[in-house]
C-alpha cells in the first residue's frame, strides 16, 4: 500500500488526483505544514526538502509532486501517451514547464499578494507577470489541443490542475476571462470523480488540518523571516 504524505495544498492535490485516477490503493498520511510537521526528522528522512507531497511505495521513496506523477505513470503504465519517443519528449517538456514555471511563479505570486508582511510592488508585479506569462502559453496550447500532451488526458493536465484551479488566488478572479482554455480544462478535470475524491481525502479520513494562519504557521512555513541571510 502506497503511503501518501500530504496536505490540501496544490502540489499534494496533483498527486491525490493521480492516485485516484489510477485506482492504486494508498494510505493518506497528513503532514500539517502549519504546525511544522514537515520539519520533523521522521518526515525529513522521507523528503529532505521538508515539503509535501511525498510517497513511500515499498522500498521506493519519491518526493516532489511532478517526480511522483512520473513515477506513478511508469509504475502503472496508465496515462502514458503512445508514440514514444515523440510523445514522451512532449510530455517531459510540458511537465518540466509546469514544474519549473507555472508552479513556482504561481506560488510566489500567492506569497507576495497575500502573505508578505509588506506589499512590495516590484515583487508582486514580477511574479504576477511571470505567472500570467506561463498561463498565457498554456492557454494558447489548449486553444489548439484538447489536452496538454498527445491529445489525451494525462499527468501534465493533472499537474496543471493542481495550480491552475487557484488562478483566482494567485492572480485574481478576473483572470479566468483571460485564460478561457485553461478554465475549460480545469473545469473538465474538477468535474471528474477522481478530482472530487482527491479534494475530499482529508474529510473522508477525518484529517483535521490547522485552518488558522497564525504565528506558529508563519514560523513553520516562512522560516526566512527568522533568519537573516541577506
Ligand atoms: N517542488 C515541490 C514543492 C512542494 C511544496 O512547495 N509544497 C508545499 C505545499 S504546496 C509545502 O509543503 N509547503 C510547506 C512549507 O513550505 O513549509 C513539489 O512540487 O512537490
Amino acid at each position: 500500500m502506497i503511503k501518501f504524505y500530504y496536505s490540501g495544498a496544490p502540489n499534494p492535490m496533483k498527486v491525490a488526483l493521480m492516485l485516484e485516477e489510477t485506482g492504486l490503493p494508498y494510505e493518506p498520511i497528513p503532514v500539517d505544514t502549519r504546525k511544522g510537521e514537515q520539519h520533523t526528522p521522521e518526515f525529513l528522512a522521507i523528503n529532505p526538502n521538508g515539503k509535501v507531497p511525498a510517497i513511500v511505495d515499498g522500498d521506493a521513496t519519491v518526493f516532489d509532486s511532478n517526480a511522483i506523477l512520473l513515477y506513478l505513470v511508469e509504475k502503472t503504465g496508465k496515462f502514458l501517451p503512445a508514440n514514444a519517443p515523440k510523445a514522451r519528449g512532449e510530455l517531459l517538456s510540458w511537465l518540466m514547464f509546469v514544474a519549473s514555471g507555472v508552479g513556482p511563479f504561481s506560488g510566489q505570486s500567492v506569497h507576495f499578494r497575500h502573505y508578505a508582511p509588506e506589499k512590495i510592488h516590484y515583487a508582486v508585479n514580477r511574479y504576477m507577470y511571470e505567472a500570467q506569462r506561463h498561463y498565457a502559453i498554456v492557454n494558447e496550447r489548449l486553444g489548439k489541443h484538447k489536452y496538454m500532451v498527445a491529445d489525451s488526458y494525462g499527468i501534465v493536465d493533472m499537474a496543471l490542475w493542481g495550480w491552475a484551479r487557484l488562478i483566482p488566488t494567485a492572480l485574481g478572479e478576473e483572470y479566468w476571462a483571460k485564460f478561457p482554455n485553461v478554465k475549460r480544462l480545469v473545469d473538465e478535470i474538477s468535474a471528474r470523480p477522481a478530482a472530487k475524491a482527491a479534494l475530499a481525502v482529508k474529510d473522508k479520513h477525518q484529517h483535521a488540518f490547522k485552518a488558522e494562519f497564525d504565528e506558529e504557521a508563519r514560523k513553520a512555513m516562512f522560516r526566512h523571516q527568522d533568519e537573516k541571510v541577506a
